[in-house]
């Protein structure tokens, strides 16, 4: 019997994000961004709030400081390394990079009329490289950081001319460097923006006060719509395909009680699906009336915004899954995962940041989005945060990444004979970069070491880790 399921040749690659891996934050007359105010702070203090939810007071010191401990302002210095980098790339042999654009760097207050030419400049040498390589190109055309001008003088995300300015950005994309690109995605993990909203939408906390849920959601539905207008004009000037992204946590009840199975539900649809539900079906769904209703958020949302969301929706979904998440009525005990706190699963190892390792939960994943949209899938973001160390033979034995990654490999497949239409897997940053989360260098996932610190200290050497050569040998494989 022949039910007609998709089966595509995966595409295999890596991801770095502009922020995380440039650097050269005022080279090339780019515009200071959220990420190059955020500083490190070891984990031991209350390091969530100040490096991830940014108030006026940290960023003003920030703006005055020449300190190193603001590490997006080196990255892993790709600005300087691209042309090592991209070769290795080559010689991995990944069939597709996922970059992103840096904002500041071709708009660098956000608000000009024209392109920064120096940041037009350093893109093409890029997207040449990629083009002469034959590596296709994922390209996230905003990932986190936003020009600091737009945050400081329009409120960033709150305000309706962001997304003005956002189209402006993605017009010069589209018009310079189309030919090489073939999946475009406008925002990454756009529900972060609840979770984290100075990286997601530059909001601003104010100090001793929780952040205002209205203008969260408010600007969160701004970057829905310049979403679905990125979409509306990038169907008339590309041939590339359009996405969404969220970050997938994947919940099991912890129980078989009703009320944890309940609450699953509920968890996954506010903090994972919401998001995806509005880009990808084009409406707003209906369990966020309730949710809006008991915490009196109030925004606005207009006729036309409803017609564009229902018109412009995704080409295809895509997700970051590091963890899965349990969901319990009952107080447990919690541990962290990427960008959420959850109840700790007594079955599950997590690395030494708390993310629950959890192949299996990927294949769950990735049947729960294929039958929810019924859409391509694609993995764009996947792989193990770990404290890699130099061995005596100036080499790193990551063994335990291969070991993740192949556990991971194995359940894709199993998802593809489940009947998911994956497009392909993405792995997260291929080259070691600076963590978005805890802002560190010391928490790598490439199969590429960079050596540098959490503080900058380092000579920024690229040394391939065991697991590229292992990465190599599985993606020659797969062609
Ligand atoms: C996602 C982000 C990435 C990335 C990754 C790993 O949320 O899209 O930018 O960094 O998580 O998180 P972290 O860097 O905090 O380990």
């Amino acid at each position: 019997m022949d039910l007609n399921l998709p089966n595509r040749k995966l595409l295999w690659g890596g991801a770095t994000a502009a922020s995380q891996y440039e650097g050269g934050w005022q080279e090339g007359n780019k515009g200071i961004d959220t990420q190059d105010v955020r500083p490190y702070v070891p984990r031991t203090s209350n390091a969530t709030t100040t490096t991830r939810l940014l108030t006026q007071k940290v960023i003003d010191e920030a703006k005055v400081s020449n300190h190193r401990r603001y590490p997006f302002r080196s990255g892993s210095q790709g600005y300087y390394h691209w042309e090592d980098d991209l070769a290795l790339l080559k010689e991995l042999g990944i069939d597709i990079y996922r970059l992103s654009i840096s904002w500041a760097r071709l708009f660098p207050r956000g608000d000009e009329q024209e392109p920064n030419p120096e940041g037009l400049a350093y893109y093409d040498k890029i997207f040449d490289r990629l083009r002469s390589y034959g590596i296709r190109v994922f390209l996230t055309m905003n990932h986190y950081a936003i020009p600091l001008y737009l945050v400081e003088h329009y409120g960033g995300w709150t305000n309706r001319i962001l997304i003005d300015f956002y189209l402006r950005f993605a017009k010069v994309v589209f018009e310079r460097w189309a030919d090489v690109i073939d999946y475009y995605l406008p925002f990454n993990e756009i529900n972060a923006g609840y979770f984290s909203p100075f990286n997601g939408v530059g909001l601003v906390k104010e100090e001793d006060k929780p952040y205002d849920q209205s203008l969260v959601f408010q600007s969160l539905h701004h970057q829905f719509v310049a979403s679905a207008k990125t979409i509306e004009l990038g169907h008339k000037m590309v041939k590339g395909k359009f996405g969404c992204m969220v970050a997938c946590f994947c919940y099991y009840p912890y129980s078989c009680k009703p009320e944890d199975n309940l609450k699953q539900v509920i968890d996954e649809n506010t903090n994972t699906w919401f998001c995806a539900d509005v880009l990808t079906r084009g409406y707003y769904p209906s369990y966020m009336q309730r949710f809006f209703e008991e915490r009196n958020i109030e925004f606005t949302i207009t006729e036309e915004d409803k017609k564009l969301l229902k018109e412009n929706t995704a080409d295809f979904v895509s997700f970051s899954y590091y963890q899965s998440s349990v969901a319990s009525t009952e107080e447990k005990e919690k541990t962290a995962g990427n960008l959420v706190v959850t109840t700790k699963n007594p079955y599950l190892e997590a690395n030494e940041w708390g993310w629950q390792i959890d192949p299996v939960g990927l294949r769950i994943t990735l049947n729960r989005v294929y039958d929810r949209y019924q859409k391509p899938v694609f993995i764009s973001e996947n792989g193990l945060g770990y404290r890699d160390v130099i061995s005596d033979d100036c080499k790193i034995h990551d063994e335990y990444r291969i070991d993740y990654l192949k556990k991971h490999f194995e359940q894709i497949k199993e998802a593809q004979r489940d009947g998911v239409d994956v497009l392909g897997y993405i792995m997260w940053g291929v080259i070691d970069i600076v963590s978005a989360g805890s802002c560190e260098m010391e928490k790598r996932y490439g199969v590429v070491y960079v050596d540098a610190d959490n503080l900058g200290n380092g000579s920024y050497r690229r040394i391939k880790k065991d697991s590229f050569a292992w990465y190599q040998d599985f993606i020659a494989k797969e062609k």
